[in-house]
């Protein structure tokens, strides 16, 4: 696939356009919340209709944002309206976007900003850049190219997007760019102390619960290369995403699995790699998707064929 990373055509599909839904991919993280409230305070510079649909609302963790968007959860019945131009952020195909779809016209044309490289490219316009650590470091610059302003709230909404999709600046798509444009956001008013302690230590004690309860349920294959944590108790993890760092931070580890029991019966996997391995290949084979060193499938079948294909399958790369 051949993405293109050409401003202008973005920028004609915003100028040349009035009324938009916003929307990005669902279980949204803090770039697909950070993206998607930036892209809508370019928006209202640009005075632009907008909406913003985001499938099951803001998770509660990010209630400390601004909070004058509203944001549309598609779950909680219709809205009566749908809409022609649709920009979709951070998500790699178009029905990453969940029950926001609803919100869509039949046919919509489609605006599509990315950077995952798994992105296949839908949409009218699709600028995909996978070298951009995050979306929200995108929309920055976009903003930049159409002389937008950036104020405070729309630098503390990408700042937080670039903080997030980074792990705070420690992964590997974090670039001297990456800094210079966190360096930009603070000179527009992003207070980055703020922002990390309600992400990261503003926590509830149920994450702290299923973290315990994750960590027990701890394993090692292939002499340590490889951990496999699962959390299968009927009870949702808010920002549960996280809890696979533990799992890949211990010595020797050089993959890791979380495997999680959804409501619908399926069970939603996220990996986690160090050094060369390429999850999103291995992702890819389960129909799941995402970047080279985090991705994820959802999966319906026996737990214990899938842990031990799974097993299989990564022990295989790393061996
Ligand atoms: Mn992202």
């Amino acid at each position: 696939m051949k993405h293109q990373t050409d401003f202008k055509i973005a920028a004609d599909f915003i100028s040349s356009n009035d009324v938009f839904l916003v929307t990005t991919h669902q279980a949204p993280d803090g770039d697909a919340i950070g993206c998607s409230l930036g892209f809508a305070e370019m928006l209202k510079v640009l005075r632009k209709e907008f909406c913003i649909s985001i499938e099951g609302g803001l998770p509660e963790k990010y209630d400390f944002l601004p909070d004058n968007i509203e944001i549309i959860d598609p779950l909680q019945g219709d809205i009566g309206r749908k809409f022609t131009h649709l920009a979709v952020l951070d998500a790699g195909s178009y029905n990453r976007i969940g029950q926001s779809i609803k919100l869509a016209d039949d046919n919509p044309i489609i605006l599509n900003i990315d950077h995952h490289p798994s992105n296949d490219g839908f949409g009218e316009v699709s600028y995909v850049d996978c070298e951009a650590s995050s979306v929200s470091e995108i929309i920055f610059h976009l903003a930049e190219y159409m002389k937008i302003p950036v104020g405070k709230d729309m630098a503390s909404y990408l700042y937080m997007g670039i903080m997030t999709d980074t792990g705070r600046f420690r992964f590997s798509n974090t670039t001297s760019k990456t800094f210079r444009t966190c360096a930009e956001l603070l000179e527009c008013g992003a207070d980055p102390a703020y922002i990390t302690e309600h992400i990261y230590f503003d926590l509830p004690r149920s994450y702290i619960e299923a973290l315990g309860k994750s960590l027990y349920n701890l394993e090692y294959y292939g002499n340590g290369l490889f951990a496999l944590m699962e959390y299968l108790e009927d009870k949702e993890i808010e920002d549960a995403e996280g809890l696979i760092d533990y799992a890949l931070g211990v010595r020797g580890v050089r993959a890791a699995a979380f495997i999680r029991l959804l409501k619908d019966g399926r069970f939603k996997v996220s990996l986690r790699a160090r050094d060369s391995l390429d999850v999103s290949k291995i992702a890819e084979t389960y129909d799941g998707g995402g970047h080279t060193k985090a991705a994820g499938f959802r999966f319906r079948g026996s737990l214990s064929e899938l842990k031990t294909n799974l097993t299989e399958t990564i022990l295989a790369r790393l061996e």
